[in-house]
């Protein structure tokens, strides 16, 4: 697959920025990208959970005892109370997943979403998941990390019979831990066409120190043929890398007001493990997928491997302004791939005089739905260089297409440096900050009336 990809890129250098052109059909297309999240974002917040955290200050002073989580382009499962009881209405089914400005995929998820909703509860609350199976195929729902009565433990033939197609399940159980859990389902190939979500569960006590900002991340891996929109889930090799469902730079980034303290935790059901890196800071490894580690525990880091069935979280102090990258450092999961683009055709030819090579390219340009940014200078001795060329040509910016209120006021091109499994922390002072928080706001309040217009 690399050495196709690098043949494609060495192509593209023989493309100029007029050959790319952004397609208006696309533009037009492209606002409904984040707002869809975003509403998900609202409907969570109608649920009791992520207002408060986009304003720690407030947060702070209140006698809340945890600042509910936020899973940026995923967001909450909302639910009702029915006396003491937590009630959710999980849906597995499949979903088309736009996993980046060019590329949709036929995965399955739960409630519309890929990865799941995630759902929020605190220590010691009874939960109860009413769930419907709407997949062609039996599934169930496994608790990883719960402890739980073993009928609820969610394992085909083992602790219960599989939901069969159109069937509904109830799960039910009190929660009696804290920490960063998971759902999921307990069929492997399952797993892999993205059947996982968040399980939080919010301590009864606060966390100390306490956190202003909390935010989730799934990780996950695909691999996706040229031509194809379903994962194909027999591979080991994968072109796709997502964080919570889309590839960077659709990621939204994470917002930390500066001075804040901010924890991350990262959830990986895949089939690689992830060396996740945080530029600019160190951080420490306040908890796993069991739970808060003492604090006695915790040491500086920068990098934490968040293995497969693992969560990690980590904490630090955002204490420096700017947009601090956060990405899996495994060199090959900080790229998309770009077959895609041609649909079932790849270039395989690295002459860039060859006719069929220039065709081929000026199809894809006429094809892509974003802006492509001059390639970055190369030495004039370039072609003579043995290796050349490696990351020449690779920036495309698309900042237009992915652009929305949590990308305002980073630099031009920002988005040419961002692939895979790639986000940002923003850590912005007060003034940027609330700017920022603003614009959500208003975004929020366009897509409720535009919803009122349709309906
Ligand atoms: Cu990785």
């Amino acid at each position: 697959m690399s050495g196709s990809r690098r043949r494609f890129f060495q192509d593209a250098a023989i493309l100029g920025a007029g050959l790319f052109g952004l397609r208006e059909s696309m533009k037009a297309e492209e606002p409904n990208a984040w707002p869809a999240s975003d509403e998900r974002h609202q409907r969570g917040a109608t649920a009791g959970s992520s207002h408060h955290a986009q304003r720690p200050r407030v947060e702070a002073s209140s006698p809340e005892p945890f600042v509910p989580m936020i899973t940026p382009d995923v967001g909450d499962l909302p639910f009702e109370m029915e006396a003491d009881v937590k009630v959710f209405q999980l849906v597995a089914e499949p979903v088309k997943k736009k996993i980046a400005p060019f590329k949709t995929i036929d995965a399955w998820g739960y409630s519309g979403s890929c990865p799941g909703p995630t759902i929020q509860v605190h220590q010691g609350e009874r939960v109860r998941v009413v769930f419907e199976n709407r997949l062609p195929e039996s599934t169930s729902l496994h608790w990883h990390g719960l402890e739980l009565p073993i009928e609820q433990d969610g394992v085909p033939f083992i602790s219960q019979k599989p939901v069969a197609p159109g069937e509904k399940y109830i799960y039910e159980f009190t929660v009696h831990q804290e920490g960063t859990f998971f759902y999921h389902a307990h069929s492997a190939m399952q797993e892999m066409m993205g059947l996982v979500g968040f399980f939080i569960a919010h301590p009864e006590k606060r966390y100390k120190p306490h956190a202003n900002h909390d935010y989730g991340v799934v990780l996950q891996e695909w691999a996706v043929l040229p031509g194809n929109s379903v994962p194909n889930t027999a591979s080991m090799e994968f072109n796709w890398l997502t964080f919570n469902g889309v590839s960077a730079p659709m990621t939204t980034p994470l917002l930390a007001r500066l001075g804040s303290r901010v924890r991350l935790r990262f959830l990986n059901l895949g089939m690689d493990h992830h060396p996740i890196h945080l530029h600019g800071n160190q951080f420490v490894l306040t908890g796993t997928e069991g739970g808060r580690a003492p604090e006695s525990s915790w040491f500086p880091m920068n990098t934490v491997l968040v293995g497969v069935a693992q969560a990690r979280v980590v904490e630090f102090e955002a204490k420096y302004p700017g947009a601090w990258m956060i990405h899996c450092h495994l060199p090959h999961h900080m790229m998309n791939s770009m077959m895609d683009l041609l649909r079932d055709r790849q270039i395989q030819t690295a002459d860039q005089t060859e006719a069929r090579a220039m065709s081929q390219m000026q199809t894809l340009a006429a094809s892509v739905p974003f802006q492509h940014v001059p390639p970055s200078p190369v030495a004039p001795n370039a072609e003579s260089v043995p290796g050349f060329p490696q990351d020449a040509f690779m920036e495309m910016a698309m900042d237009e297409v992915v652009g929305k209120p949590e990308t305002y006021g980073l630099p031009k091109n920002w988005s040419a440096g961002m692939m895979g499994m790639m986000t940002m922390v923003r850590v912005l002072p007060d003034k940027e900050y609330d700017a920022i928080m603003a614009r959500k706001k208003a975004v929020g309040a366009m897509t409720q009336d535009e919803h009122r217009h349709e309906s």
